[in-house]
């Protein structure tokens, strides 16, 4: 085994934490909580536990619209909660919703995202260059999606990227679907990471359904990082649901493929034999983190939907779209 036994029992608890908080988002959407398109990750959270596991406490992470699991290892749950069911307590005062969650000052150290496809790799790749420059050696994560490297802007930003060796990483979650558009009906080329060959970046392609497996390759892609040069890590994954919850999913062909997926691929089962058969833990610790993640996410579930809406006032200060109340306003 390549990692300690508290090191994997941490990323089960991240991992098993993020489908438990997928599960009662999809319900609060049932509820009413939240009113507007919630693009969850069922299915897909061991590479977004497995990329951040790989990186120092003051390395960046920018998230997607997908990637909440990520976004979660770095940010208090209950003012995430919060914000995406509108609430005064959320990280953007119930303003922003996830598509632009940050934490620019706090130690979650979750970078500003911009919810226009494509346009924060350019940016990121900026914010990379001046992290290279403070010289602390840090790292910036950026996960995006398939249909999002469709993007013109991708290729610029990875031409420069790799010609000024920006210390980033960036994750492909190549789902197979970008809103109703197949793979095949966007891309030549099922691998999405070929076309950052031509930029002489290192890539590498790695199973959605093996946390280990994308462990190891994140572990290396950061440190190739960390030396300065931009890397391309991209993961195979199934979209298991619509593109947001509650979107019907009537135009996919592939229905087969997903529900094979979730019996055969699922990571988070996965993941529970090679801990049971690598005698990382017994089936009962599994099921005390478990019962431990279910109290947690419900009580910051219960708190967010009880607590006090923001005012007028909040909701038309912009700033509040991008900025933390911790900052005053400022970025
Ligand atoms: C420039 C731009 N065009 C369209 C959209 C609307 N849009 C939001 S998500 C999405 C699909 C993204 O697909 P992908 O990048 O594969 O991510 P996934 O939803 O599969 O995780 C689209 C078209 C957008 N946000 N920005
Ligand atoms: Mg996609």
């Amino acid at each position: 085994m390549d990692y300690s036994k508290e090191d994997l029992l941490t990323m089960y608890e991240h991992l098993v934490r993020g489908r438990i908080f997928t599960e009662r988002m999809h319900q609060a959407v049932n509820d009413g909580y939240i009113r507007t398109s919630y693009h969850t990750a069922l299915g897909e959270e061991a590479y977004q536990v497995a990329a951040v596991s790989a990186l120092r406490p003051d390395d960046w992470v920018v998230m997607s619209h997908r990637s909440q699991i990520a976004a979660l290892m770095r940010l208090d749950l209950y003012r995430y909660t919060a914000e995406v069911f509108g609430k005064k307590d959320g990280l953007h005062r119930g303003c922003g919703f996830d598509l632009h969650i940050s934490d620019m000052t706090g130690p979650g150290h979750v970078g500003v995202r911009m919810s226009t496809l494509g346009s924060n790799v350019p940016m990121y790749v900026g914010f990379s260059w001046a992290l290279k420059h403070k010289g602390k050696g840090q790292v910036a994560l950026l996960f995006v999606g398939d249909g999002a490297m469709s993007e013109g802007t991708c290729y610029e930003a990875m031409n420069i990227g790799s010609l000024y060796k920006v210390p980033m990483v960036l994750v492909i979650d190549n789902n197979g679907w970008a809103m109703t558009t197949p793979l095949s009906r966007q891309s030549v080329n099922p691998n999405i990471s070929d076309r950052a060959k031509p930029f002489q970046i290192p890539t590498f392609i790695v199973d959605g359904a093996d946390l280990v497996a994308i462990r190891k390759v994140m572990d290396e892609a950061v440190s190739i990082a960390r030396e300065g040069q931009m890397v391309v890590v991209e993961v195979k994954n199934k979209r298991w649901g619509a593109h947001y919850y509650g979107q019907t999913n009537a135009y996919r062909d592939d229905m087969d493929e997903v529900k094979d997926a979730m019996e055969h691929q699922d990571c988070v089962k996965l993941y529970e034999q090679y801990l049971l058969e690598h005698s990382v833990c017994d089936q009962a610790r599994l099921d005390a983190v478990k019962d431990a993640c279910t109290r947690e996410v419900d009580d910051a579930v219960a708190r967010a939907a009880a607590a006090p809406l923001p005012t007028v006032e909040d909701i038309y200060y912009k700033a509040n779209i991008y900025t933390t109340p911790e900052t005053g306003g400022d970025l």
